[in-house]
């Protein structure tokens, strides 16, 4: 029996039939198999997916910090999903709503009657209190279930107000996971944000980071690289980014993709209607950083920013350059485990691997078949009744703004040799013997632990404690345990540093756990008295 199998065998027939096909083991290296993925969980089994509400509200909306992003529902899922992520922005011009936490608190009697009241009067207090000029609504499960028009209720604030105001649908059942969510928040800002506005470019190279949310300053050192070797960045998606600026996103000459899984949509879309060409980048990790800035370079083919590229990845590097050998020496040949939502899983793979780390143990909560297989498996998926729910926008070149970058010739021959309009996914740098497992759940992981013995397990929020505790170090990947940048040059030195304390802290030899000291559990056996 293969590890597979062991995990396998513990279930009943039923849940067996659904998570054989969640789990893949790879005997030959490489080689790209077949997984299930973006389907229902099983009900029962603990799964560390969020809802459809998050993904939209909390992942993708939620970081716009001049937006008001007013959670229309009862007030829990708005507590719980204010400031539990650490997008970070900074306010300097006085419009950051992100430290706030905006909701219109339905009670049993807005349910039972309808919360538009409820939803125009918040509107109203938030114009006064903070004139922001876009307040985006997301509806939480009750809205949907009543039917509230919440579309209706942004049509009058934009009339009364003057002001953009969009409604999301996002109700936490809608679809199987946070993924559902990013589709819908994706669909918003196309329909109603992108290419509204028309601020003239001021450098002759200019980018959008799309699926970047500058957790723990991820997103500013990305930005800071690309402004050093001379590109304007137009907008980020969404990590400090602004209503002001992704209304000129369409301006951009190249969209650069850092999560596929959350914002693939925009690429897309954008491509068929403002022409603009999108990159699949990566800013985790050393040698991707530098294939990142390099195919960018080669894109733009301008001989003088071509060598600001390589003196800015020559001064990069030279400035970790002992670090990076000290974290190489003591990590090289340590185990991990990577286990985040759609798409760290495979960036910070490539991180471990610049420090001689390799990962035997990979998942994703929510990804799709690309993101474990690769873009070219996408026509082969089949949509279910779940993701018909969701809108799917068609989109036609746009009169005004259509804009070619490259021709097609030149285009033809860097889709050859870069990773332009194309994810390979994670699959293709998984190893022999390596295990990958979509929405993986309490169990699996604990048998994982059990089966491979990971040197260190990089986790989720649900399951870092338990793991922790079974003596595993684990860091966690959604929020950095308070920790980052890890993007770029100096965030691969920040991450080697966390993960080098994680492994040699001495605090794990002053503790005795008590089950080594005495029973935890005690009965006889028999049934004798
Ligand atoms: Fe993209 Fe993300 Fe991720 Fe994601 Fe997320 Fe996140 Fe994530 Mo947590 S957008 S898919 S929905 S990279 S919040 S910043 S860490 S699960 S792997």
């Amino acid at each position: 029996m293969n590890e597979r199998e062991k995990i396998l065998d513990k279930y009943s027939a039923r849940v067996f039939k659904n998570r054989k096909d969640h789990i893949v083991q790879f005997d030959n290296a490489g080689m790209p198999k077949e997984i299930a993925a973006n389907s229902r969980s099983v009900p029962g089994l603990m799964s560390n997916r969020g809802c459809c509400y998050a993904g939209c509200k909390g992942v993708v909306l939620g970081p716009l910090r001049d937006v008001v992003v007013l959670t229309h529902g009862p007030i829990g899922c708005g507590f719980y999903s204010w400031g539990t992520r650490r997008n970070k922005a900074k306010s300097e011009d006085g419009k950051s709503y992100i430290q706030y936490c905006f909701s219109t608190d339905m009670q049993e009697a807005d349910i039972v009657f309808g919360g538009e009241k409820k939803l125009r009067q918040a509107i109203e207090e938030a114009m006064e209190l903070f004139n922001p000029s876009c307040i985006m609504i997301c509806s939480t499960c009750p809205v949907g279930l009543i039917g509230d028009d919440i579309n209706a209720v942004a049509t009058w604030a934009e009339e009364k107000f003057k002001i953009k105001c969009v409604a999301y649908s996002c109700e936490g059942y809608k679809g199987v996971s946070q993924s559902a969510g990013h589709h819908i928040a994706n669909n918003g800002l196309m329909k109603s944000i992108i290419g509204t506005g028309d601020a003239p470019l001021t450098k002759k190279y200019s980018v959008n980071i799309l699926g970047e949310y500058n957790i723990g300053g991820d997103g500013w050192e990305t930005e800071r690289l690309l402004e050093k070797i001379g590109y304007e960045v137009v907008s980020i998606f969404t990590g400090d980014g602004s209503y002001e600026a992704i209304k000129n996103a369409h301006t951009a000459n190249l969209n650069l993709v850092q999560c596929h899984r959350s914002i693939n949509y925009i690429a897309e879309m954008m491509k068929t209607k403002y022409g603009i060409d999108w990159f699949k980048v990566n800013f985790i990790g050393i040698d991707e950083t530098i294939r990142s800035l390099r195919e960018i370079a080669a894109y733009f083919n301008d001989p003088t920013l071509i060598a600001n590229t390589e003196t800015v990845i020559a001064e990069e590097l030279e400035e970790v350059a002992d670090a990076r050998e000290y974290y190489q020496e003591k990590l090289q040949g340590k185990t991990a485990a990577v286990f985040v939502g759609g798409s760290r899983s495979h960036h910070y793979q490539m991180l471990l691997a610049d420090f001689g780390m390799k990962t035997v143990i990979a998942g994703y909560e929510f990804a799709h078949r690309d993101d474990y297989e690769g873009l070219e498996v996408r026509p082969n998926v089949k949509v279910d009744a779940d993701s018909r729910n969701i809108e799917e926008l068609t989109m036609t070149p746009d009169d005004k703004y259509y804009h070619l970058s490259i021709n097609k010739e030149r285009f033809d021959a860097l889709k050859l040799t870069t990773e332009l309009e194309y994810y390979k996914g994670m699959f293709k740098d998984m190893g022999d013997g390596t295990i990958a497992i979509d929405d993986f759940n309490h169990y699996e992981t604990e048998k994982l632990l059990e089966l491979f013995h990971p040197n260190i397990f990089y986790s989720g929020i649900k399951d870092k404690y338990m793991i922790q505790k079974s003596g595993t170090p684990s860091r966690q990947m959604h929020s950095y345990d308070y920790s980052g940048p890890y993007a770029g040059f100096k965030g691969a030195i920040k991450f080697a540093s966390d993960t080098y304390m994680s492994l040699f802290t001495p605090a794990w030899q002053y503790i005795t756990p008590p089950w080594r000291m005495q029973p935890t559990l005690e009965g006889k056996v028999g049934g004798a008295d």
